[in-house]
């Protein structure tokens, strides 16, 4: 199957916010998103100033702040505009659609006026795919769909993903893509990210597995890699998003040649 490259991506694809992502990934070399789970807004910021050079996505689990104000994630916005990267709220929606739509429009997060991009969880049925829309398409925003997960014991399997794959099939003026741990459609409009990432394979001790850059892109089929505490959880976190970008990137070019 032959690859499209980043750069035909940024052309081809039908949703604005996948060409932007695809421009953006072509022009800093970069198929790396840097998950900061962090409970500070100062340390936050602070890597991702410091990280943003590297990454085309930050993503973030932004109710594990402790000292949330929205000046966060006005700051988070500047820094995107600055370092030219997009901003996903993993926020993992997983609720009937009037819930989901109010949580994602409003409450004190307002996380639809912000991030980018969002996912969701297929469990619901197509109803969450509905409401999300409805506050994100208006807006620009894209969701991606839990298609799999990198937990052990996980039930993301066989026909729940089938019907996720469906779901972002069906949808694709909102849904841009899977959260996945393989590639689950070959419509190159759909962008598949990995989690559960690390230079050393492994995992933690809560269910948590890792496979290497070079095995989720070469071998599963990722467009972008998600690495947080492999970068977040070193000594030099700028030094590590280094290795994990050219890591992600050399596994890229190399499915071109192929
Ligand atoms: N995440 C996974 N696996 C999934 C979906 N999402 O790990 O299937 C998210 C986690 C965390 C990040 O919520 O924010 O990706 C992975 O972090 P880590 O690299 O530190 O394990």
């Amino acid at each position: 199957q032959k690859v499209m490259s980043h750069k035909e991506r940024a052309v081809k694809c039908c949703h604005p916010l996948v060409r932007s992502l695809y421009s953006i990934m072509n022009d800093k070399e970069t198929n790396l998103c840097m998950s900061v789970d962090f409970t500070s807004s100062e340390d936050l910021l602070q890597l991702v100033d410091k990280v943003g050079p590297h990454v085309c996505l930050v993503k973030t689990h932004i109710d594990m702040l402790e000292d949330f104000t929205t000046d966060v994630t006005q700051q988070l916005q500047r820094l995107a505009h600055k370092h030219n990267f997009l901003i996903f709220e993993d926020r993992k929606f997983g609720d009937i659609g009037k819930t989901v739509h109010t949580q994602y429009q409003g409450g004190m997060y307002k996380i639809s006026s912000w991030a980018h991009i969002t996912n969701a969880h297929p469990v619901p049925g197509p109803g969450i795919v509905s409401a999300l829309a409805e506050v994100g398409k208006p807006l620009g925003r894209g969701c991606l769909m839990v298609a799999e997960m990198s937990s052990s014991g996980n039930l993301a399997t066989g026909e729940y993903t089938k019907a996720a794959v469906k779901m972002a099939e069906t949808n694709k003026d909102f849904v841009i893509g899977f959260i996945s741990q393989s590639r689950l459609s070959a419509d190159p409009d759909l962008v598949h990210m990995t989690p559960g990432i690390k230079i050393q394979m492994g995992g933690d001790s809560l269910g948590q597995q890792y496979v290497t850059p070079k095995m989720a892109i070469t071998e599963r089929g990722a467009d972008v890699i998600i690495v947080g505490r492999g970068i977040t959880g070193v000594s030099d976190p700028v030094g590590a998003a280094k290795e994990y970008k050219q890591a992600g990137y050399s596994a890229y070019l190399n499915t071109l040649n192929h």
